[in-house]
């Protein structure tokens, strides 16, 4: 593949806005993935209930070949055109979504840049599932209005799906990335909804940084997860990915005792 890089426009958009959109990008390669995505499941003997969100978390660690698409040059010309070429691999998640997700952020990052690369293995759109952001929204501290969207009815008198925002309609083998700081939902989804995401973040050289970080991996105990990466994520690392991994490994040390608390204070591993 020759190589890729993004350009400064998009990387200026993904500065300015939060998001970007790669149509096609992983095109050739989706039925593979596909293919794989659902091998984890039936691996997992993890049977959907069409009622509620189904998640495995990490999830592309399960599987070599998933595993692998953090090497892929697509993945990387976004990890590294956006974070820098020693970013950190923080962990994935595999989904079948059922029905509407509401407004939220995935976090409020302050000290550093972190990121969630998506592909979405369904056909989706405004009313079927796909990804909507409010455009600029991870620019805007906590107490901005707009980071209440999930209540638009009593802020605004309108549905959730009524807030103006961008609709990443996508294809298979599409790729969508946003920042974790970024107001994000969906609406109108099916009962088993595919997708999977891949968490990355600024390699760290501050304590500041650092203590985000920690942060960020202590709550993987909510998924009752001893390490933050799985399997054959760790049994094939090349030595260049062991770089994408290693701030991580050497701090996760709290992941087995907070794990071992979750363990006794809820029914199940987290669904998100
Ligand atoms: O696709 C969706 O319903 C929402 C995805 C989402 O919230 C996320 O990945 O953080």
């Amino acid at each position: 593949m020759a190589e890729l890089t993004l350009s400064q426009g998009q990387r200026q958009f993904f500065e300015t806005f939060g998001y970007l959109a790669f149509p096609g990008l992983l095109k050739p390669e989706i039925e593979e993935i596909t293919r794989k995505f659902e091998g984890v499941f039936e691996t997992a003997k993890l049977q959907h209930d069409p009622t509620k969100r189904s998640v495995i978390v990490p999830f592309i660690d399960q599987d070599a070949y998933l595993s692998s698409l953090l090497d892929h040059p697509a993945i990387e010309m976004i990890a590294e055109g956006l974070l820098g070429a020693d970013f950190n691999y923080l962990g994935s998640d595999g989904n079948f979504y059922t029905g509407d997700t509401s407004w939220h952020s995935d976090g409020l990052h302050e000290n550093n840049g972190y990121i969630k690369i998506a592909l979405y293995l369904d056909p989706v759109g405004p009313t079927s599932g796909a990804l909507r952001v409010i455009p600029g929204s991870h620019k805007l501290p906590k107490t901005a209005k707009i980071r209440r969207a999930a209540t638009s009815k009593e802020l605004w008198g309108i549905e959730q799906s009524e807030v103006p925002a961008a609709i990443l309609t996508t294809q298979p083998g599409d790729v969508v990335v946003f920042d974790h700081n970024i107001m994000h939902a969906s609406f109108g989804g099916g009962t088993r909804r595919r997708m999977f995401t891949l968490n990355l973040a600024r390699h760290c050289e501050t304590e500041a940084e650092l203590a985000d970080l920690v942060e960020f991996i202590d709550g993987a105990s909510r998924f009752w997860l001893d390490q933050a990466f799985g399997p054959a994520m760790l049994a094939t690392a090349s030595p260049k990915r062991m770089q994408h991994l290693q701030q991580v490994i050497e701090n996760e040390g709290h992941l087995p005792e907070l794990s071992a608390q979750a363990r006794l204070v809820m029914a199940e591993p987290a669904r998100g």
